[in-house]
């Protein structure tokens, strides 16, 4: 009989930061994520909110995920932005039905390609209530939607935190490209950040910049 593995034991521990306008639902994609809950009266985040999850990419590798839940509205920005050099990853989120959070994600993204320079945060695009369904409803197609991912190196996500639909896919289709671009060598360790942490500080070594294995040229997450 094989010893089951205690589900809070991880190899790796990634950084992953929520980014969008308030109301578009990053807190409540995240309490759907890792509570499977929805809310309809949540409240609005003030500062930043703390999630962990496990996810397990392979069998026996163990993703421990760090999620730092931001503000969405502008008065938290300060706070928000000390919070990019050390992710990771990031959930781009707009509101399916609102047009202006649409057009908003490409500050969100410029602002955080900016500040992480010369290094790269790896995003997936997420066009969140997708269960306000009806033309009246919806305000971005999802065309569109996925010109803009294209545009920015990211695949896209309809999601609904209030059906749970989506919810799942777009979190580990993230880890699953982080943890691709961190076994390619495309994201490297390095002291000094926490974006990526190894339990294991010898295989650590293995994966830190500036060690033997050769980095792979900057790619943006395409998987
Ligand atoms: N219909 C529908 N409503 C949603 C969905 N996700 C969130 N909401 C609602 O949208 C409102 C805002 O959700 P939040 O999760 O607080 O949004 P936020 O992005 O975290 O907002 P800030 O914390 O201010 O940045 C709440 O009333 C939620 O119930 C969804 O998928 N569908
Ligand atoms: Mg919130």
């Amino acid at each position: 009989m094989t010893k089951a593995m205690d589900p809070t034991l991880w190899q790796y521990q990634f950084r992953i930061i929520m980014l969008g306008d308030s109301t578009v639902g990053k807190s409540s994609l995240l309490k759907r994520y890792t509570e499977d809950e929805f809310l309809e009266s949540i409240n609005q985040t003030v500062g930043v909110d703390f999630y962990v999850h496990f996810l397990e990419v392979e069998p026996g590798t163990r993703i421990k995920l760090q999620f730092w839940d931001t503000a969405g509205q502008e008065r938290f920005r300060s706070v928000t932005r000390s919070y990019y050099r050390n992710s990771v990853g990031g959930l781009l989120v707009f509101d399916l039905a609102s047009r202006a959070s649409f057009q908003h994600i490409n500050e969100w993204y410029t602002e955080v390609v900016e500040k992480v320079q010369p290094h790269a945060v790896l995003f997936v695009l997420v066009g969140n209530k997708s269960d306000l369904e009806s033309e009246e409803q919806r305000h971005v197609s999802r065309e569109e939607a996925e010109e803009l991912a294209a545009r920015i190196g990211a695949p896209y996500v309809e999601a609904s935190a209030k059906t749970g639909q989506g919810v799942a896919e777009a979190f580990e289709l993230l880890t699953r490209c982080i943890y691709q671009a961190m076994r390619s060598g495309q994201v490297q360790i390095r002291h000094g950040w926490d974006g990526i942490k190894c339990s294991n500080p010898r295989s650590s070594e293995a994966h830190l910049s500036g060690g033997k294995k050769p980095a792979a040229p900057q790619k943006k997450c395409s998987c």
